[in-house]
């Protein structure tokens, strides 16, 4: 009985939080020196209101920001929003070169068979909790410094 009930729990927390949901959900693979990693994933809102991403938080770092990219004068630059909004019936994306949540002072090693924790917090005062895999960011490695102007 206490595994059903268990069961129910984690499903409803999960994926059926009242019209809330992610998908594709992964964290960007690091080296263990870094400080640094981001995650990424889409969230849909199958919900009559819009609702933002108000805060974001994680077992693995200090911090987690909410970042998206601005164009400033032709070159695309991070910058920390306070919020993230998520369209009523529609989603937004989170992926590289666009809006990601950056994980700030890593308090342990991020490994290549890890789910990442982190725990979303919208407007509307639900929570969400992602469980993202670690995954190698594709092409030739040449983001990473865009993230380097920060701390
Ligand atoms: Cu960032």
């Amino acid at each position: 009985m206490k595994k059903i009930v268990f069961a129910l729990f984690f499903v409803s927390n999960m994926t059926l939080a009242s019209g809330l949901s992610t998908m594709a959900e992964w964290v960007k693979a690091v080296p263990a020196s870094s400080k640094m990693s981001a995650a990424y994933f889409h969230i849909h809102n199958e919900t009559d209101k819009s609702v933002d991403l108000v805060k974001a938080s994680s077992s693995y770092s200090k911090v987690v920001e909410i970042h998206t990219h601005v164009n400033d004068k032709g070159v695309m630059k991070m910058r920390k929003v306070s919020k993230l909004p998520v369209p009523s019936k529609g989603m937004v994306m989170l992926e590289p070169k666009g809006n990601h949540l950056m994980l700030i002072g890593l308090k342990k090693k991020i490994g290549k068979e890890d789910k990442v924790d982190i725990t979303l917090e919208f407007s509307n005062g639900e929570k969400l909790k992602v469980m993202a895999p670690v995954k190698k960011l594709g092409g030739h490695g040449s983001h990473d410094h865009d993230h380097s102007h920060h701390h």
